[in-house]
């Protein structure tokens, strides 16, 4: 089982603590942003990682991923025995897939590139982060509807993480595997620390659940 990824990308690291917590043995090719189009292309017909090479062939995005994982490994299952949590659990990871790591994705690199820049200040970084902008147009107006929408987003996840260790039910689902991957570039964040000092102890659990090093600014 190989997994093309970009070592940074949070979508990624779904993948990688699905693989962990299924405790699937796996290693990593990592691909340079811009021309990962020539490996992964031919492979998936779509443009973007993580694409998982098995002997069924290659499978990209996260969510059919974790499908494939889930049929070929159900031991270790993510999915919840409640038909009606499980329901809730696959809405949860759909709406962070497609709107809270979006939002997530352009408040990070609009801080990578101002606030943050001495984070990684190269010039490499920096051409990499400026191609992101540019790809996903990630403007200043842009930045200001996304930070909204994972203000809110924030709110309903509290609602749950704040309390208790998962999000939906009494064990880990495919929500919090996603929320804890797509929501860790925040740590680099400040402001995000210190407003929702929950969220990172819970995006550390997960990972310590999965055996998945820390992201950056957790001690990854
Ligand atoms: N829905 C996809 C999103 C994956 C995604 O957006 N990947 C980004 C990296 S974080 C990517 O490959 N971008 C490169 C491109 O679009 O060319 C998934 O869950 O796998």
């Amino acid at each position: 089982m190989r997994l093309l990824q970009f070592s940074t990308s949070h979508y990624c690291r779904k993948a990688r603590l699905i693989l962990g917590y299924k405790k699937v043995a796996y290693e990593v090719e990592n691909l340079t942003p811009g021309v990962h189009i020539l490996r992964v292309k031919p492979l998936t017909g779509g443009q973007t990682v993580p694409v998982l090479l098995s002997e069924d062939g290659a499978i990209g995005d996260s969510t059919q991923i974790w499908h494939y994982l889930e049929k070929e490994y159900p031991d270790r299952t993510l999915i919840l025995g409640d038909r009606h949590q499980q329901q809730q659990a696959q809405l949860l990871e759909d709406w962070l897939d497609e709107s809270l790591g979006v939002a997530t994705r352009f408040i990070y690199y609009h801080y990578r590139s101002g606030e943050g820049k001495s984070i990684d200040p190269s010039w490499f970084s920096q051409a990499i982060i400026q191609i992101v902008k540019r790809q996903y147009n990630i403007n200043p107006r842009a930045v200001t509807l996304a930070t909204q929408r994972l203000e809110v987003g924030l709110n309903i996840l509290g609602n749950s993480w704040q309390h208790q260790p998962y999000l939906i039910g009494d064990r880990i689902s495919i929500a919090d595997i996603t929320a804890a991957a797509l929501l860790s570039p925040l740590a680099l964040i400040p402001h995000y620390r210190s407003q929702y000092p929950w969220l990172f102890e819970r995006i550390v659990e997960i990972h310590q659940h999965c055996g998945e090093t820390l992201p950056p600014g957790l001690g990854g």
